[in-house]
């Protein structure tokens, strides 16, 4: 299959490409550090890139007409790239850090999925695979806005769906619970000793989980939607309830 995933450059999107390469998949790879897709691309035999900022409209539209005939027969379109910028509560919280989260996370998301939906529709197939998150469900101190994000990816995945019937087009929406990538290291800005204390004494998922969940939810046979998937470390019962050994 022909498939795009944005955010491949660290995490959840990288350990996906890993995987899905290795299935013998043809990987269109995005992100904005251009020295870390070219080190995939080079890796991954077959594989193309295209570095670009998701919250800038123009240049994913660019995106859109640059790769044009790539896309045409487009599989899957994996919407992973995402972040959270800090968990300050909502008083305190700085607008940029909000901007930045609704504008990746929602808007980044829409302007790409509205450049591939007609094509998907057209073919009557294809497959688009958001990261949602726990967040997306459950909501917790701190973190008001970037659960709003993901409220909204699972809105989106809900409604898109309802809008698809009969395109033979699915939609899935992957939710998981902590996983131990750069995401909490981007969420504290760089500080690593915060991110670490994030999954200190516990077990947390990791980006190879969730490639193997991607990659279970495209291999189930086209009659077969996944609709949405929530997976927690073992450690952790909700979002704000985590086991930590002393
Ligand atoms: P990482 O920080 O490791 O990876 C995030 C990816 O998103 C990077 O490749 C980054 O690439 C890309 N990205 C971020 N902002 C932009 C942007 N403006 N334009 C283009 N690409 C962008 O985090 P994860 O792998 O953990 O996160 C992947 C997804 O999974 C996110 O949507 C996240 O919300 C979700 N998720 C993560 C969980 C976790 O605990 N880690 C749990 C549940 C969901 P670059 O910096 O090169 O642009
Ligand atoms: C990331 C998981 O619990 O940090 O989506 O919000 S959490």
């Amino acid at each position: 299959m022909k498939i795009l995933i944005t955010g491949a450059t660290s995490g959840i999107g990288a350990a996906t490409a890993k995987l899905l390469s290795q299935k013998g998949h043809q990987l269109i790879l995005t992100g904005r550090r251009q020295d870390r897709l070219d080190h995939l691309t080079r890796l991954l035999p077959g594989s193309k890139s295209a570095a670009f900022d998701l919250q800038d409209k123009a240049q994913v539209q660019k995106f859109v007409t640059d790769f044009s005939a790539d896309l045409q027969d487009l599989d899957v379109l994996i919407n992973n790239a995402g972040l959270a910028r800090g968990t300050d509560r909502a008083q305190d919280a700085k607008l940029s850090d909000w901007e930045e989260m609704m504008q990746t996370n929602v808007m980044g998301l829409l302007y790409l999925t509205h450049g591939i939906l007609p094509l998907m529709s057209r073919r009557k197939s294809g497959h688009i695979v958001n990261l949602g998150s726990v967040a997306g469900r459950w909501t917790y101190p701190g973190g008001a806005v970037y659960s709003a994000t993901k409220f909204a990816v699972r809105a989106l995945s809900e409604g898109l769906r309802q809008d698809l019937l009969g395109q033979g087009v699915r939609v899935s929406n992957i939710e998981p619970g902590m996983v131990n990538t750069e995401f909490s290291n981007v969420r504290f800005r760089g500080d690593q000793s915060k991110a670490d204390s994030v999954y200190a004494g516990m077990k947390p998922l990791t980006s190879e989980d969730i490639a193997e969940t991607i990659a279970w939810v495209l291999d189930r046979p086209k009659h077969v939607n996944v609709q949405e998937l929530v997976i927690y470390p073992t450690d952790q019962a909700s979002v704000s309830l985590v086991h930590r050994q002393n």
